[in-house]
């Protein structure tokens, strides 16, 4: 693997104020493999509560940017505005706001541009659909998606990528560690063709897409798999303790 291991927890549109304080002081009574990067993502509304009473060792993203500087755009939160919290880390090209909300790659990589540019880090989601998958279309999606990124980075340093399969997310279908493996490995090599080498073996790929306590030790044997993004299974803190024991 590249770097060192990374596990975020993407919340979704989860927790209340009562569930995520009793959640953050799970967190911070864990013990905590020191040698793994461990971010959460809160919905918006709850950054700050998170932010306030989250140990400093866990880092913090959020789940959704504005693409440029702050303004006149109802709803929206700014890069600037994630900063002025102390919020590190930022998702974007998930499958939810992909296909849910419609978001297209040419937006998306203008917020991870503007957000890089804010010193705001990147966790890039790429992932095919099942009828891509089945259509043998797979490295195709994922290598698009890899383009709109790849144009808007210049700090690689900046950057985790997130494998998930569309399939995969919130279904309980997780992929098996070979077809996960399988995507790491060709994304590995599409960076060493079409970005460099150093990047290529420096940038950190994850997995997400049904991670659970109970699936992770053998998907993080993988060679090119150096972490997870989580969504149900991160609402428990269970996961963290979890990823002790294998890695
Ligand atoms: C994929 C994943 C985390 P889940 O969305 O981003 O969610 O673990 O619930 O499949």
């Amino acid at each position: 693997g590249s770097g060192k291991f990374f596990v975020g927890g993407n919340w979704k549109c989860n927790g209340t104020k009562d569930s995520i304080s009793k959640l953050v002081s799970e967190l911070n009574a864990a013990t905590l493999e020191t040698d793994v990067d461990v971010v959460v993502a809160p919905p918006f509304i709850y950054i700050d509560q998170v932010k306030n009473s989250l140990t400093g060792r866990i880092e913090v993203s959020a789940q959704n940017v504005w693409i440029g500087k702050g303004g006149a755009y109802t709803g929206e939160i700014s890069a600037e505005q994630l900063v002025d919290i102390g919020v590190q880390w930022v998702i974007l090209g998930h499958s939810e706001r992909r296909h849910i909300i419609g978001e297209d790659d040419e937006f998306i990589g203008k917020k991870a541009a503007y957000a890089l540019s804010q010193n705001v880090k990147l966790i890039a989601c790429i992932g095919e659909l099942l009828e891509e998958r089945e259509a043998g279309k797979t490295f195709d999606v994922c290598f698009k998606q890899m383009k709109a990124f790849a144009d808007s980075i210049s700090n690689w340093a900046d950057v985790v990528i997130a494998y998930e399969p569309v399939w995969a997310i919130g279904t309980g279908k997780v992929a098996t560690p070979e077809q996960a493996q399988e995507v790491h490995a060709a994304v590995r090599d599409w960076l060493k063709t079409n970005v460099s080498p150093e990047v290529a073996s420096s940038t950190r790929i994850i997995y997400g897409g049904s991670v659970n306590a109970a699936n992770c030790a053998e998907l993080a044997k993988k060679e090119d798999i150096d972490g997870f993004l989580v969504g149900g299974a991160s609402l428990k803190w269970l996961l963290f303790v979890a990823l002790k024991t294998p890695l």
